[in-house]
């Protein structure tokens, strides 16, 4: 399966993705091919809606100490609810679908969510850290938020500004 990254501003990233009802055979290949997608992308995190899926299914993968992912530590969270929520932290976010562009964005530091694995058997996952932080930013993908939405109004008006200017320059040099 092709995949493609859908990129801000483009409006089919502010649908509200659907919850997943079947999982089959159509459900693993698109997991299949988000996951090397991801890696070879640069990406922590994906939502399915981001390649034009617009169901709740997100993939992670975190890396270790190193800076290396590994294909065990694979994450794959369907139709996730939160459960929990604690405390208050500060990650430098960035997105697939932003390109280039990273920014101070404040979250909850620890999680619970509840959610379903790839064959439809529900799971529950106590998360703190970068973990945490990567699960809500992938959740607020199915409800069509950005991180960029999540940043005071002077520094989203920055992040428009440097954002036209680079589309522009992108331009240029196709
Ligand atoms: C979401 O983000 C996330 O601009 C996943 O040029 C963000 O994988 C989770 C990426 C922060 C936890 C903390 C961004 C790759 C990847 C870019 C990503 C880029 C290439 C972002
Ligand atoms: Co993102």
């Amino acid at each position: 399966m092709k995949l493609t990254i859908v990129e801000y501003p483009d409006k089919r990233l502010r649908q509200i993705s659907q919850d997943v009802k079947v999982f089959d055979e159509k459900l693993h290949n698109l997991l299949d091919a988000m996951h090397p997608f991801m890696i070879e992308t640069n990406g922590i995190g994906l939502a399915a809606i981001q390649v034009n899926h617009p169901i709740r299914a997100l993939v992670l993968n975190l890396p270790d100490e190193e800076g290396e992912q590994h294909p065990e530590n694979l994450l794959e969270i369907i139709n996730p609810v939160l459960t929990r929520k604690e405390g208050e932290t500060t990650y430098q976010e960035g997105c697939l679908s932003v390109p280039k562009f990273y920014e101070d964005v404040k979250r909850s530091d620890s999680v619970t969510i509840n959610y379903q694995d790839r064959h439809g058997n529900t799971k529950t996952l106590d998360a703190d850290g970068l973990l945490a932080i990567a699960i809500q930013h992938e959740m607020d993908h199915l409800e069509g938020i950005l991180f960029i939405d999540r940043l005071s109004y002077s520094r989203r008006k920055k992040f428009e500004k440097e954002y036209k200017r680079m589309q522009k320059e992108k331009k240029k040099t196709k």
